[in-house]
This record gives structure tokens, sequence and C-alpha cells, in this order.
């Protein structure tokens, strides 16, 4: 995350650091005790990646530092990519990972590990909310690498014809993705941040609207962050997790 602030995980709960080999890939976010939310193009740069490869953690504050105690450590079962994911324009940029720990459980809830909230479906938040980003992406486009800890920040929603004005938006936006960006510009998700939340506090529950998907670098002017629009995915994730429409957080 470009701008924003540090902050802890208990500030974020649901946020997962996603590994491929022991190497930071990506974030995600833990929807239910055995699943993850992330993006379908973590797993397609290069050749195809095999879910043996991948472990989920959650509970983390920090990349390269383990915590025991607050610390949950998962493989992956089962990695379940969206069939309709265009590698063109990142449209349905959405994946699903089924975790599994050594002894056999899925995720236990504690201050530090937690669910969000899936929105219902269709549902969409109005352009000049704002809303909150969390992960461990790069703080800087630049930068050779990603945060060692978890940043959050706040962006703004914009409408679709707002973020289209501009290419490559105007040809890569779809109906399943929406923008934000900071209204100085000076704050934004960047490469790492991809798969991680982007979420609203209603009713004084936190809802999953948006996967960090993908921009024209990051906090530039004119080029806002892209989310994927989970709102549109509800019966998706539903046929592919056996999850009902809401999941309680
Ligand atoms: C990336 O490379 C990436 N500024 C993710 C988010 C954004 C840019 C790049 C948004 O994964």
């Amino acid at each position: 995350i470009v701008g924003g602030s540090f902050t802890v995980i208990e500030s974020h709960p649901w946020v997962a650091a996603l590994y491929l080999n022991s190497n930071f890939l990506c974030g995600g976010s833990l929807i239910s005790p055995c699943w993850v939310l992330t993006a379908a193009h973590c797993f397609l740069d290069g050749e195809h990646t095999k879910h043996r490869h991948l472990s989920v953690h959650l509970g983390k504050s920090a990349i390269n530092e383990t915590d025991a105690i607050k610390e949950q450590r998962f493989s992956v079962e089962k990695l379940i990519i969206h069939k309709g994911y265009d590698d063109g324009n990142y449209n349905n940029d959405i994946a699903l990972l089924k975790i599994k720990s050594k002894n056999g459980r899925c995720a236990v809830k504690t201050p530090s590990v937690r669910t969000v909230c899936l929105p219902p479906a269709h549902t969409k938040l109005p352009a000049g909310l704002s809303a909150s980003i969390a992960g461990f992406g790069k703080q800087n486009f630049s930068s050779s690498e990603f945060s060692q800890l978890l940043k959050q920040a706040s962006v703004m929603l914009m409408t679709n014809p707002q973020c289209t004005l501009e290419p490559p938006y105007t040809r890569m936006v779809t109906e399943n993705m929406f923008c934000a960006a900071s209204p100085d510009w000076s704050t934004d998700a960047c490469k790492g941040d991809s798969g991680g939340p982007l979420v609203y506090e209603a009713s004084g529950r936190m809802f999953l609207f948006g996967v960090v998907s993908w921009g024209d670098g990051c906090a530039t002017v004119n080029k806002p962050g892209v989310y994927t629009q989970v709102t549109n995915y509800n019966k998706w994730i539903a046929a592919k997790t056996g999850l009902t429409e809401y999941t309680k957080g």
C-alpha cells in the first residue's frame, strides 16, 4: 500500500498472507473458517500454480516474522480459479482457496483471526464513500520489496464512468470491477496487495466489497486502483464453497 498507515492484524483479522514456495505472493480474505477469497491473477503469472506449493498464513502483522501465538498456518487443499478469468483485461479476477492445517482443522477464531462478511448479492457502494484496504504490498511502485508490516489505507469509491476516462481503463474496466482512489492520488494499493480486501463497515459489521486486482502503476494521478466487484460473485462463491450468501463475521 502506498500512503496510508501501518496497522496490526487485530484491526484486519480476515487478512490472509499467501505464499508460493515460502515466498510472499498475494493477499487474501478469510470468508469462512475453511475458505480464503483472493485474486485469480495471483496464480497465473508464468506456469500454472500448483496448490501444493501454496500456503496461507493468518494472524500475521509482519510478513517475515512468526508469532506462534497469533499465527495460524495452512496448506491449500483446493485452488479454484474463476473459469471466466481473462488475463487481458483482468475480468473475473477472483479465486478461492480451501485451507487445511496439519491437524486437518480450518481457521479458529481469535483476536487476530476472524472472518469478514460477504455483502448481499449485487449490492453496490455509492461513489464518494470511503472504504478501507489492507495488505503487505509495495509502499511505492518503484520499490523492490513488499512492506514488511501490514498497512491499511482509506480510498474513495468512483463510478465506472469516472474511472474509464483514460486508457487503459477505458477498454479494461468491466461491470465486474470498480475503481477507488484517494482524492489527492497519494494513496493506493500496489503490487503485493493483490487478492487482499477492500472492506466497508455497515451496522457494526465489516463487509468485503472488493478484491485488490490491478491498476496502471500505484498512486498515480488519474490512475485509480481497480477492484473485483465481489457482490457479482455471490452465486459463484456459494456454488464453489457451499456457503450461503451471507457469512457472519
Ligand atoms: C499489482 O501489480 C497491482 N494500484 C495491484 C494493484 C494496483 C497496481 C498493481 C493498484 O498486483
